[in-house]
């Protein structure tokens, strides 16, 4: 996963090609390492309890793709929004949502966001800005495109990050999305996480052009391939593309290039792929190892580290007790809610 690009129409002075990505600061490596963490122990978590029976129906880990959702979060502003796919839970925890309520949700339980009705790929906070969680491939593009247009409608200098896959880029309303977004000079950041797979369909087996930051090209929208294992690239092109979509010159593409290290969801024959390639991305690229030697080597002792790690576990596994012992919604609540 080379960081290239190819750009389309860029915005002055993005030509960052063969420059690393600028620093972090300690703090800012801290923050990442918390945030990654948290993302890492929840999906652990949950795959344990789906293997235990207590999480039922889909559910699609983001382990490997933590570095994404971090870095992204850390380029935004108090009200700019997110939306997704299935693969959500490391978005929710990113937008702050608490991980009680998420884990609570993934076990059908009243605490959780959607009262434990809506599962894995369906959860919203509207205080937290986040729009979901959507289980349809590619539907949240044209919907991350409609809250750009309410934003610009409203003249606030909000952005929509709206996220999706390298499979869901083949999609036909994603290029109705674009064409929109450019016409109208909407604030979207469209982040497509090709992760090298779509369930077991590799990008080469299934893309024309597999380079994705080149999707915008015939509608003149700006693109990027980033780093995605990297939390540094990924936050320095978050500032870049939020900037380019608040000061109102339209849509922007990232193509963050990454990996997961899970199948694509809890049942995959896992054949179309070695075990080998998985280790190996786990090896050289793991983006939470990243930041780990980045803050040895800046001597943070590993008993820091080891402290960081625990707490994170321990607000796993309150999230985790919450989510086995809260109560499961009233049945009257099978008419609440629905569209009837
Ligand atoms: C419209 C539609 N078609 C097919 C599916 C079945 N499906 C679920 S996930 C998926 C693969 C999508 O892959 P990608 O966009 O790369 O996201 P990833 O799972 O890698 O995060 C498919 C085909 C679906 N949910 N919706
Ligand atoms: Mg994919």
């Amino acid at each position: 996963m080379v960081a290239s690009k190819k750009n389309v129409a860029q915005p002055a002075g993005s030509d960052s090609k063969s420059q690393p990505p600028p620093s972090f600061t300690r703090e800012q490596d801290l923050h990442a390492l918390r945030e990654m963490l948290l993302i890492r122990r929840f999906e652990e978590k949950a795959g344990q309890l789906y293997g235990m029976g207590a999480i039922g129906g889909f559910c699609h880990l983001y382990i490997g793709q933590e570095a994404i959702v971090v870095g992204m979060q850390m380029a935004l502003g108090e009200g700019d929004q997110v939306i997704t796919g299935y693969r959500d839970h490391g978005h929710m925890l990113a937008c702050g949502m608490d991980a009680k309520g998420v884990m609570a949700e993934l076990t059908g339980r009243r605490g959780g966001y959607s009262r434990g009705k809506g599962g894995s790929m369906h959860m919203f906070s509207k205080e937290k800005h986040f729009y979901g969680g959507h289980g349809i491939v590619g539907a949240q593009v044209s919907l991350g495109t409609g809250l750009a247009f309410a934003n610009r409608y409203r003249g606030n200098d909000r952005v929509s990050l709206t996220y999706f896959g390298d499979g869901a880029a083949n999609q036909g309303q994603v290029y109705e999305s674009f064409n929109m977004a450019q016409l109208w000079k909407l604030p979207v950041v469209y982040i497509i996480e090709n992760n090298r797979y779509a369930m077991g369909t590799s990008v080469a087996r299934s893309s024309a052009q597999i380079d994705f930051s080149r999707r915008g090209v015939s509608f003149d929208i700006p693109g990027e391939q980033i780093d995605g294992m990297d939390v540094r690239a990924v936050k320095a092109a978050g500032d870049k593309a939020v900037k380019w979509c608040r000061e109102g010159n339209g849509p922007y593409i990232l193509e963050m290039q990454t990996y997961r290290y899970r199948g694509h969801s809890m049942s995959d024959p896992a054949k179309y792929r070695t075990r080998e390639e998985v280790d190996k991305v786990r090896h050289d690229q793991d983006p939470i190892e990243q930041v780990r030697n980045r803050l040895l080597a800046a001597k943070v002792s590993e008993d820091e580290l080891k402290k960081i790690d625990a707490k994170v576990r321990e607000t796993i596994n309150t999230a985790a007790d919450f989510a086995q012992n809260d109560p499961e919604p009233d049945a009257s609540e099978l008419y609440t809610d629905i569209y009837r």
